[in-house]
């Protein structure tokens, strides 16, 4: 059994890499027999698998399939093509891939083995690791299997092109038992200071949010068919989690604009203005062997018309689905394809937005319009495939971070959820639901290692490593690091002194940080500064009757995975007692990075509030099916917990979730449950070498 999990994670190494060529840092060979030789190696692949074979250390045997997957719409998609999950076309290839090896009888591995190699073999690289990654997290008898850290066997999404010629050549010239110097990017790569945008490109290009936010929508698909369709799809509110994560990335990133001196995200509201935005990339495919089109500034939205891509869709459409979507928030009802209507909650809102074919309650009436919204910005230099361009980097979830029209279109999409949430059909708080009576928060501070100073918090640069390997497909083994900088903070800890009235119970902490004034330096309007609240942390507590004193480190946060998670090859980990844990990257690698979870500041000291909140764990407390322990830290905030409930009873963001009627300001909201701490943020503009560098 054991074997062959190690074996399914050999197919993901070298993704443009044939299966016929050695696979691993031991080289292991899968032997192939005619019934999985890609056609372009169809005369002489058998020879060259076995004198792979001859020098290998490992041969994985695969079965010959009794039944052959056709993947009729999947092969349609070239091998050296890219692929996009908002690309209808591209969505249901992905669905017939998962379907197929959904389809291999649990506990029969080595079919499931050999059907995925046979996938590898005759699909696109990017779309059979959508496909293999998305299976692996569903099937009960691979769920466990470690789905490697995507920067490092596609780290052309990830990082900056220049360093890939480089790579090759170290590892062509140096062996593998001479240490191999670290290649540097360079902070500032795909612009100057000459475009504003830029000041936050730390922001937008940081490895580790991109890989949180594609690792993301692999845990939460909106699409599949098949008898395993709705496990795939219907996770616990995922609809509103969509939202609700994709709101606190706008919340976060209008944070880090006002600490960059410029306002926040301006809404793209009006589909047919041109967009002053401009993106130049400088990523390359290694799948297709091209650069990602580039967008100049002052281009607009066009109809498009791919019949590459089967995608015919026109701003019209897009504004009928609008109207129809404002309708549904107006009247705060759904219209069914039957006729009837149903009241519009905020999870529906999220199916029918994003939206989810299986989950969306009308998709004739409510389109897609987030998805498309995707495709008409990544394909603005190319709406009729005249020039055979793909799509721009705002299509792939891997890369679509990276770009500043990204924060554009999702500042639209939250803001139609803020219509919902402003609604007549969304009541505000009452003061019962807010309260917690006899819980009276008598302080809360921060405290930051190595600083003498309560409320402070100190964010610096750091330089951390990469491993290309591999993903460094037609190269000698051994590693090769990629050094790149990014944004990381001092750990620090929340103390809080509370008083328990009553018995002995339970709370919930929420814990919450919000730039203490608007752009123009004034104090914020509460129905502002609610969406500029970031989520630190939510945690359960015992509480004693009488005085507690709750102390929690910035490195437990229930938004973030470890900084180990993002970054490192959890394969290299060897005997690591943590090693169980870790390895359950397929859901545990999701979660915003450690290392950004503190807004940047600045350094002179940008002054935020910090409010913490201990919920009334009556109205919290979700009653999970079973007593299954996480086997992980799981980063529950943005992405749930796998096979269970999310976590918590109230709507996703609560108590900012919504609209006060009776209150204009954060200090009037504080009731004695919750405390409200103005807290300093100072950048230390210092860079250090991540001391968990392999070399120094
Ligand atoms: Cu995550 Cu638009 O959904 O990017």
């Amino acid at each position: 059994m054991s074997d062959v999990i190690s074996s399914l994670q050999l197919l993901f190494d070298r993704p443009n890499e044939s299966l016929i060529t050695p696979k691993g840092e031991k080289k292991a060979v899968f032997q192939l027999t005619e019934q999985f030789l890609p056609k372009e190696y169809e005369s002489n692949g058998l020879e060259l698998n076995n004198r792979f074979g001859d020098d290998a250390s490992e041969k994985i045997p695969l079965k010959n399939l009794s039944r052959i997957p056709k993947f009729t719409k999947a092969r349609q998609l070239p091998v050296d093509a890219d692929f996009s999950l908002f690309l209808p076309k591209h969505q249901q290839m992905a669905d017939e891939v998962i379907e197929e090896l959904m389809a291999v009888p649990t506990n029969q591995l080595q079919d499931f083995l050999s059907t995925c190699a046979f996938a590898r073999v005759n699909l696109n690289p990017q779309l059979f690791n959508y496909g293999f990654s998305v299976a692996l997290m569903h099937r009960p008898d691979t769920k466990n299997v470690p789905i490697p850290n995507f920067a490092e066997t596609f780290p052309s999404k990830f990082l900056d092109s220049q360093v890939f010629s480089q790579a090759r050549e170290a590892a062509a010239v140096i062996p593998q038992d001479i240490p191999r110097t670290p290649i540097t990017i360079p902070r500032d790569y795909t612009a100057t200071d000459l475009e504003e945008e830029h000041r936050l490109a730390y922001f937008r290009e940081d490895v580790g949010i991109n890989l949180h936010h594609w690792h993301w929508h692999l845990v939460y698909p909106f699409s599949a068919t098949g008898p395993n369709a709705r496990a795939i799809v219907a996770k616990d509110r995922r609809g509103e989690l969509f939202f609700y994560m994709h709101q606190q990335i706008i919340a976060r990133y209008n944070g880090e604009r006002l600490n960059n001196s410029l306002k926040r995200v301006k809404k793209f509201a009006n589909w047919r203005e041109p967009i002053p935005e401009a993106y130049f990339p400088k990523l390359d495919s290694l799948t297709s062997s091209r650069g990602w089109p580039p967008r100049q500034a002052g281009m607009s939205w066009q109809d498009l018309n791919r019949a590459a891509d089967n995608l015919h869709v026109s701003i019209s459409d897009m504004e009928r689905w609008r109207r129809n979507v404002e309708e549904a928030i107006a009247t705060g009802q759904v219209r069914l394809p039957n006729g009837q209507q149903q009241p519009l909650d905020i999870d529906t809102l999220g199916n029918m937005m994003e939206s989810s074919p299986l989950l969306s309650p009308n998709p004739e009436l409510y389109g897609a319009i987030h998805n498309n919204g995707h495709s008409f910005s990544a394909y603005m230099h190319d709406p009729t495939h005249r020039y055979l361009e793909s799509f721009g980097v705002i299509a792939d979830e891997a890369t679509t971070m990276r770009d500043p029209f990204f924060y554009r279109w999702h500042a639209w999409v939250d803001d139609t959820f803020q219509k919902h949430k402003e609604s007549a059909y969304v009541r505000p708080y009452t003061r019962s639901e807010l309260e917690n009576p006899g819980v009276m928060v008598q302080s809360a501070r921060i405290e930051t290692t190595g600083s003498n100073q309560a409320n402070t918090l100190n964010t610096f640069w750091m330089q951390s490593d990469v491993d290309l390997s591999k993903g460094l497909d037609f190269s000698n083994r051994g590693p090769v690091y990629a050094r790149f900088t990014h944004l990381n903070h001092r750990p620090f800890r929340y103390v809080i002194n509370v008083n328990n009235a009553g018995s002995a119970r339970r709370a919930t902490v929420r814990v919450f940080l919000a730039p203490k004034v608007d752009e123009r330096n004034l104090p914020w309007s509460l129905n502002d500064q609610r969406k500029m609240f970031v989520e630190m942390d939510r945690f359960v507590v015992p509480l004693n009757g009488g005085a507690n004193t709750i102390t929690r480190q910035s490195t437990e946060s229930s938004v973030t995975i470890p900084f180990e998670q993002t970054f490192r090859d959890l394969s290299a980990q060897g005997n690591d007692p943590r090693q169980q844990g870790l390895a359950a990257f397929n859901f545990c690698g999701c979660g915003w990075p450690q290392h950004m979870l503190v807004p940047k500041g600045t350094e002179a000291g940008a002054q935020y509030q910090l409010f913490v909140m201990l919920s009334n764990y009556e109205l919290d407390q979700v009653e999970q099916p079973d007593g299954r322990q996480i086997s992980c830290k799981e980063a529950s905030s943005f992405c749930g917990l796998r096979d269970r409930l999310y976590p918590d009873r109230r709507p996703m963001g609560f108590p900012f979730d919504r609209p006060s009627r009776s209150v204009t300001n954060i200090e009037d909201f504080v009731l004695p449950n919750m405390a409200l701490v103005d807290v300093t943020i100072s950048l230390q503009n210092v860079t250090e070498r991540n001391p968990r560098n392999v070399q120094q």
